[in-house]
Formats: structure tokens, C-alpha cells, sequence
């Protein structure tokens, strides 16, 4: 049994200690067993919520003195890198959450931390768990649609997100950072790595610090060229929240995932049309239970990687590739510019 600690006991990592208490139940050899918390009410609450006794107020301390196989960083991202290099500097393998730090420095020096002291670094990257965009990739990998040359990944929403997490409205950037990653490293996911992104961004909603709405061009090494979109300010028909949407076109055909999770894929030989709604877990509420069956996944992923050996999807070294696309994308809007995330 893999025993883990969890760090940061807010809005998110809710879903995190259902998914590892699942885990757990279902004999998949991890649980967690000690939690940490600079503030003492969140602490007691998920102390008391999840059954876990151990409990710390400062992250070296809990690492002193427990004997541990994992940490589970789940605080925003200021924390981040002393979190992560406080993980490497105890030789403890680590899963830190999105966005991994604030600058582009911080995520490369994490990385270089944990792969000094040689443990195993994953960031929680969990949309390319989700289970629709999973089922899109194996389409692609399926052949029906031959090579793809086009693709869109749109997340279009209206839905009041800074009721859970305030601090969203607060921070010179937004929704690239917070939002447009986990979709710039879908466009990663299903086409490829990246030669060239030109990006625009726009703020809306007055009460929102930093940009709220986003549209990024990206062309791909392998000659495809994709389209990024977010935004925070649509007001639909239909409000999504958190869907993300995908066109492709390839050589042979097409695929789309359309609203409510409907995969429809065209190939030489007509359309196939597929619902691929994510389960809904006992735990989980909609519409948030496409993003807690995809926290299952990873956290799943990252148990079957300590015991394999083999590097985690999201690696920190593999997340340095879509950071590099948040980075180009706030460099491309602010000077009008292409930028080859290469670069950076
Ligand atoms: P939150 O503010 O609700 O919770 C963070 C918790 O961490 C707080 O309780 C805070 O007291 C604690 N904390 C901060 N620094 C600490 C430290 N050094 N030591 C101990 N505790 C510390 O934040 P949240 O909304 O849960 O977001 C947490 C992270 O999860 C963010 O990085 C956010 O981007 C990410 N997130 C990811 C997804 C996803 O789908 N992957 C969704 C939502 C949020
Ligand atoms: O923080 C964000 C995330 O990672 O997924 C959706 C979100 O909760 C709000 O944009």
C-alpha cells in the first residue's frame, strides 16, 4: 500500500480525497494518510469529512514526521514550487495541481528539482483524463478519419466560477493561466507539439481582474493548425460548464464532440454517433462530474506510474510543453506577435 499525504484542504482537493478514498477502497493500493493545512478550520473539516487523523499545519513538519510514498500538492499555484522542491528536497515523489507556478522560471526550476533528486513529478493535468476527450483520441488513433489537419478545442461558458474560487478575479492573468491550459494541452493531447502560437485576449466582466476571454491560433509541428478558444463571458443557449468542445477535420473524414457529449465521427464509409458521457461517480455532482471522474483517472494513472516506474502523462517535463503555450499565447497578445513556444 502506497501511503500519500495531501497538502492544501480547499475547494478542490474535495474531489481529490473522494477520488483517493475510491482508490483505496477499491484495492488499488494508495490512500491517503496524513493532511496539511496553514488554515486550521479547513484542515479540521476535511480531517473529520475524510476520517484521516494525521494532520499538520506546515508541510515540512508533516514530511519530517510522517513516513511517506507520495505527496499530493492541491494549494494554488503560489505554493507551488516551495511545495514541490520541499517535496524533491525529502526524496518524495510529487503531484502538484495546475497551473504548476506562477512563471515560467518556477515551473522549470520544479522540474529540475525532482529530476535531480530523481523522483517522480506529475502535474494534475486532469482534462486529458476526461473520458469524451479520451474517447476523441482514440478515434483519431482508430484511423477513420486519416491525418488531421484541422482542429478546434472551444470552452465557451458563462458559469460563475469565482463563487468557489474567488481568488480567479483577483490575479493580473486568468483564464489563459487558469483554464487555457488544461485546453491548450488538449490541443497538445490530440495534435501534437506546437511551432507557433498567435493569441488575443480580451477582458469582459469588469469585476474580473484579468483577461476573461481568449483566442489562440496554434500551428502544429506536424503541419495541422488548431484553434483554442475560452472564455468566461458567453452567455448560451445552453450553458456547458465545464465542456470542452472538439472539431476535427483529417484526410479521410471528421470528428466532432458536440454538446451533452455526443461524438459523432465520419470516416469513408458514413457516421458513427456515440454518447460519451462521463459516469457519474457516487460522489461527484453535475455538472462538475466530467472533472471528478477525470481526477479518478489521473490520480489512478499516477499509482500504476510509481509502481511501473514509467513517467507519468502529465510529467512536470511534459507540462513544461503546454506552460510554454500559456507563456507564447500572454507574449503573442501583448505584442501582437507569433511566437514559437520553442523559444521561450
Ligand atoms: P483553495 O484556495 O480553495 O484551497 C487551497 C488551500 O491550500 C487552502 O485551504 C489554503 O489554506 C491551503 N494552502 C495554501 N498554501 C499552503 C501551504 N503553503 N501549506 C499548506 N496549505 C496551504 O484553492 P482551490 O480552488 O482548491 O485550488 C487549488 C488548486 O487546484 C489551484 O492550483 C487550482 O488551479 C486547481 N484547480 C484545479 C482544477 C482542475 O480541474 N484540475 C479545478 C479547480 C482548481
Ligand atoms: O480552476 C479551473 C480548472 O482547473 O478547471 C475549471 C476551473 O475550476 C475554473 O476555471
Amino acid at each position: 500500500m502506497l501511503n500519500g499525504a495531501l497538502i492544501g484542504c480547499g475547494f478542490f482537493a474535495m474531489n481529490q480525497l473522494n477520488a483517493w478514498r475510491d482508490i483505496e477502497r477499491e484495492g488499488g493500493g494508495a490512500r491517503i494518510v496524513a493532511l496539511c493545512d496553514r488554515d486550521p478550520e479547513r484542515l479540521a473539516a476535511a480531517a473529520t469529512r475524510f476520517g484521516i487523523e494525521r494532520t499538520y499545519p506546515d508541510a515540512a513538519e508533516m514530511m519530517a514526521r510522517e513516513t511517506l510514498d507520495f505527496v499530493d500538492i492541491a494549494t494554488t499555484a503560489p505554493s507551488h514550487r516551495g511545495l514541490v522542491e520541499l517535496a524533491a528536497a525529502n526524496r518524495l515523489p510529487v503531484i502538484c495541481q495546475k497551473p504548476v507556478a506562477p512563471t515560467f522560471d518556477d515551473a522549470k526550476a520544479m522540474v529540475a528539482a525532482c529530476e535531480a533528486a530523481g523522483v517522480p513529478f506529475m502535474i494534475h493535468e486532469n482534462f486529458r483524463w476526461q473520458s469524451p476527450l479520451i474517447a476523441v483520441r482514440e478515434a483519431i488513433d482508430g484511423g477513420a478519419i486519416g491525418t488531421p489537419f484541422w482542429g478546434r478545442v472551444s470552452f465557451r461558458s458563462g458559469y460563475d466560477v469565482y463563487a468557489g474560487q474567488p481568488y480567479l478575479a483577483e490575479g493580473e492573468r486568468f483564464i489563459l493561466e487558469d483554464l487555457g491550459v488544461h485546453v491548450l494541452d488538449t490541443a497538445r493531447f490530440l495534435f501534437g507539439d506546437v511551432a507557433g502560437v498567435a493569441a488575443r485576449t480580451n477582458r469582459v466582466n469588469p469585476r474580473v481582474r484579468g483577461e476573461d476571454v481568449a483566442t489562440v491560433l496554434l500551428s502544429h509541428e506536424n503541419g495541422a493548425t488548431s484553434i483554442v478558444d475560452c472564455s468566461y463571458s458567453s452567455r448560451l443557449e445552453q450553458e456547458l460548464f465545464p465542456q470542452a468542445l472538439v472539431e476535427i477535420d483529417g484526410s479521410d473524414g471528421s470528428i466532432r464532440l458536440s454538446a451533452n457529449y455526443r461524438l459523432a465521427v465520419t470516416g469513408k464509409f458514413g457516421t458513427e454517433v456515440r454518447d460519451v458521457s462521463p459516469p457519474l461517480l457516487p460522489w461527484a455532482e453535475r455538472p462538475w462530474h466530467n472533472v471528478q471522474e477525470s481526477v479518478l483517472l489521473i490520480q489512478r494513472h499516477w499509482v500504476d506510474c510509481l509502481r511501473s516506474g514509467k513517467a507519468p502523462s502529465t510529467s512536470g517535463r511534459d507540462n513544461l510543453g503546454t506552460y510554454a503555450l500559456v507563456e507564447a499565447s500572454y507574449l503573442s497578445a501583448a505584442t501582437g506577435k507569433t511566437v514559437d513556444p520553442r523559444t521561450l
